[in-house]
């Protein structure tokens, strides 16, 4: 009876063991599958996402052999010692008070702790105290519920949810230099292919940086619980060539002309508060609660990669901000038709 037990007891563990193996192995299939397309630490391509994952590496290696002995020891000893109803039990010799295995089992934990301290401070120190070269481009970031703002106090730019860096040379580095600030909870940002996170608090800046060599798009997101919409707190870093970037700083420079075909859409963004919250550089509009829409057109995703920058979406958004984002800290305004087209229209040619 005892026996049958035993045996349908191993046959879940290993059934388990089989799908817990498979479900792993099906995940790392998977990630890499679209490695590249998701934010995953595991493909780093910038210089601190490489020492953070090099490091990691070496954890997982260490603390990976430490697994495996002591699992195979801990089957070595089911397997061999296990009682096999001989009948007579015949207690093990007793090495109580064997001061070279009391030694052995406290100084080696020691120094393997010591070695995973040492190691991590290193790179920590390494990364914090990185020299800031002459050229390099100095970026605030400010976390607000539920979007980023990028100023370039340099370039004198502000924009919202997509930083644009240019691309790092090995041969003439040119990192970009952030400083994180907060307008209202603790936010964190977090690129995990440019580098490690960093929080954003509130009276308090934090400082990190990223010197991406490959140009491309690099996402990231919020990585601090900030609110009912920190999950749609995506960030894009888009990493340009010398002339792609060169051109989106002019661009971004240009104060718009202003349109008179869409005059009557500026009196809807002029009279219906969207102005007390956003700015839109050369006009009235100069509030700073909501993202600056200056070059709104330049931007590819809208409400912090909530959806894409469509004229539909666009529309839809200022129609009822809660049908992307629930929770977010925009108003339905309660525009009709008309005004929404008109206000649409306008907003269109904010390039
Ligand atoms: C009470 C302040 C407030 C008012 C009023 C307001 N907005 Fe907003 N707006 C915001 C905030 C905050 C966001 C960012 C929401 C988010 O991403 O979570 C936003 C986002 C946007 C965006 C997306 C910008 C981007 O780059 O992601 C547009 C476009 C926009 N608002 C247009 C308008 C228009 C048009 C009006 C007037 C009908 C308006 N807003 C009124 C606060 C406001
Ligand atoms: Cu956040």
């Amino acid at each position: 009876m005892r026996r049958v037990s035993t045996m349908t007891g191993w046959r879940v563990l290993s059934a388990l063991a089989g799908l817990s193996l498979f479900a792993g192995l099906s995940g790392i299939a998977a990630a890499a599958e679209t490695a590249g397309s998701i934010p995953d630490m595991m493909v780093p391509s910038a210089t601190p996402a490489h020492q953070i994952f090099s490091l990691t590496l070496f954890v997982l290696l260490i603390t990976g052999s430490i697994f495996v002995v002591v699992a195979g020891l801990l089957t070595v000893a089911i397997f061999r010692f296990r009682s096999r109803n001989s009948g007579t039990i015949v207690e093990p010799p007793q090495i109580y008070g064997s001061t070279q295995v009391e030694l052995a089992w406290t100084v080696v934990p020691i120094l393997i702790v010591a070695v995973l301290f040492l190691t991590t401070a290193r790179i920590i120190f390494a990364i914090q105290d990185a020299p800031k070269p002459k050229n390099a481009l100095d970026v605030t970031v400010v976390g607000h519920q539920f979007w980023w703002e990028f100023r370039y106090p340099s370039l004198g730019i502000v924009t919202a949810n997509e930083l644009h860096v240019p691309v790092s040379p090995m041969d003439r580095p040119q990192p970009t230099f952030l400083k994180l600030l907060s307008a209202d909870v603790i936010h964190s940002f977090w690129v995990p292919q440019l580098a490690g996170k960093t929080d954003l608090i509130p009276n308090h800046a934090n400082t990190m940086w990223i010197d991406p060599h490959t140009p491309g798009l690099y996402l990231g997101q919020c990585a601090q619980f900030c609110g009912s919409q920190h999950a749609m707190m995506l960030l894009r870093v888009y990493v340009d060539t010398p002339s792609e970037y060169a051109a989106w700083v002019k661009n971004q420079q240009k104060i718009g002309v202003q349109d008179p075909a869409v005059a009557a859409g500026r009196r809807v963004f002029e009279t219906e508060a969207c102005m007390n919250c956003h700015r839109v550089a050369g006009t009235a509009a100069t509030g700073a609660f909501g993202p600056d829409l200056t070059h709104l057109m330049s931007r590819s995703t809208i409400a912090s990669g909530a959806t894409t920058n469509t004229p539909e979406h666009l529309r839809e958004w200022i129609k009822d901000p809660s049908h992307y984002k629930d929770g977010a800290l925009m108003p339905s305004m309660q525009l009709n038709d008309e005004q929404l087209n008109q206000v649409t229209a306008y907003l269109e040619t904010l390039k």
